[in-house]
């Protein structure tokens, strides 16, 4: 007999970023007592270090693996309607755009794929083949700017406030009685087994605290490759971005336009209510490889480690990324290319070899359950990722998911399926960090 709701205790590690507090919300959605579910983070909801923990995140519909559309279906219903998650959804639209043969050749790939998916996206997801047709869509360019440009415009797509929105879900698990573990109360030590050595009950945390659970759910983002063995499925990177400061003049001639992308240079968003824009390069990310042993390797082994700004808040990141922010600056927003650059800062996700989530039971660890593998495009899926985690905790997640989320050692998760491997952070100059924070 499948255990009931009303009586299962779960402990969600990492519940204070996107996937753990998705499956939080979920369960008690799907009617678990509040009071059976157990939160714990290195901080509190929403972590400070978390890869959602972010002024704005990247809304628009792609279609890179088989779960891409389901997923991204159901998370534009919820981020449109669900009353949670409505008002931090930024309907301005996605503009994906290049100038090289390479790139516009890939972005038709998508129209097409998207075209191919066959629900009718071609009427939200435009191609934009003349410098009119990108002008009428986002007119704070000037034609001179944009000459060569093609465009796939993504009118379903837009940005999200990001913390804003795991915060509203702090707020609700809060008022419904969930409990939370922080600090080294809320930071994982190693899961605790019953007596045959195999079921997990529970977790035991840095500063000595035993929590028993009936299932526990390990959604620690980019640090869950430290935490346990995760057999090289996932490799954690680094993303860097950095804000301008606008004036109040400047921010209102940007007010609404469209996150604009561009693969070989980066994306930026509207100003926020402060008139700050963020801005990021694209790039294969950066690694942090060092020995360590995380819970279950029998040895030390070269793992990449998430370093996060919350926890070191004066390190730097590589002069590689001061310019090739520069570089996306003066190519989207020339006039404001002399600004200063402030927030300099890293965000930490962890990529599996082929880009799908890594969301299955451990296979020698009955009831420890993982939520993570996030590759780098998993926030716009908190509204309803926690949904399919908690199908998983009950057994009824839908075969095609369990079949892509499935436990699969191999692969290359270091390239993942980017344009070439991650460098790793040692070998880029100018990334400072002081080694007693
Ligand atoms: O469209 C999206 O899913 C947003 S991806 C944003 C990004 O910074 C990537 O550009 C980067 O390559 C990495 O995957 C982290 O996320």
């Amino acid at each position: 007999m499948a255990p009931s709701r009303e009586s299962t205790k779960v402990l969600i590690v990492g519940g204070g970023g996107t996937m753990g507090s998705s499956t939080a919300l979920h369960l008690i959605r799907a009617g678990y007592p509040p009071s059976n579910i157990t939160v714990l983070d290195v901080y509190p909801i929403p972590s400070l270090q978390s890869a959602g923990y972010d002024l704005n995140k990247i809304m628009s519909i792609r279609l890179r693996n088989g779960p891409d559309l389901q997923l991204s279906l159901e998370a534009l219903d919820m981020w449109r309607n669900d009353p949670l998650f409505k008002p931090f959804f930024h309907n301005v639209g996605m503009l994906d755009c290049s100038s090289t043969e390479g790139g516009i050749a890939s972005l038709r790939r998508k129209h097409q794929a998207l075209i191919d998916a066959n629900v009718g996206l071609e009427q939200t997801n435009i191609w934009l083949e003349s410098e009119d047709d990108i002008l009428a869509k986002a007119p704070h360019f000037t034609r001179e700017q944009i000459k060569g440009w093609k465009g796939l415009f993504c009118g379903d797509g837009g940005w999200l406030a990001a913390a804003k929105a795991i915060n509203a879900i702090g707020t609700f698990l809060k008022s419904q009685g969930v409990k939370f573990g922080f600090g080294s109360a809320g930071t994982f030590k190693r899961p605790l087994f019953a007596a045959d050595g195999t079921t997990c009950n529970g977790v035991e945390t840095v500063d000595g605290t035993e929590y028993y659970a009936d299932k526990v759910v390990l959604a620690a983002g980019a640090w869950s490759p430290t935490l346990v063995d995760l057999e090289d499925q996932c490799v954690s990177k680094a993303w860097v971005f950095a804000h301008i400061q606008l004036t109040p003049q400047e921010s209102s001639q940007y007010k609404d336009v469209p996150v604009v992308y561009d693969g070989e240079y980066g994306f930026f968003f509207e100003p926020n209510e402060h008139g700050v824009i963020k801005v990021c390069d694209e790039f294969p990310g950066f690694s942090r490889f060092k020995q360590h042993r995380p819970y279950g390797a029998t040895s030390p082994k070269l793992i990449s480690v998430p370093r996060s700004h919350a926890k070191h808040p004066t390190d730097t990141y590589p002069d590689a990324s001061e310019e090739t922010i520069r570089k996306a600056i003066a190519r989207f927003m020339p006039r404001f290319r002399d600004k200063q650059l402030f927030n300099r800062s890293m965000c930490w996700c962890t990529d599996t070899a082929d880009a799908n989530l890594l969301i299955c039971e451990h296979p020698r660890w009955k009831n420890f359950i993982l939520a993570t593998g996030d590759s780098g495009h998993s926030f716009k899926l908190l509204p309803n990722i926690g949904k399919h985690v908690v199908e998983l905790i009950e057994g009824s997640l839908p075969q095609d998911l369990a079949s892509a989320w499935r436990w699969r050692p191999g692969g290359d998760a270091l390239r993942s399926t980017r344009g070439a491997p991650a460098k790793d952070l040692a070998e880029m100059p100018g990334w400072k960090h002081d080694a007693k924070l």
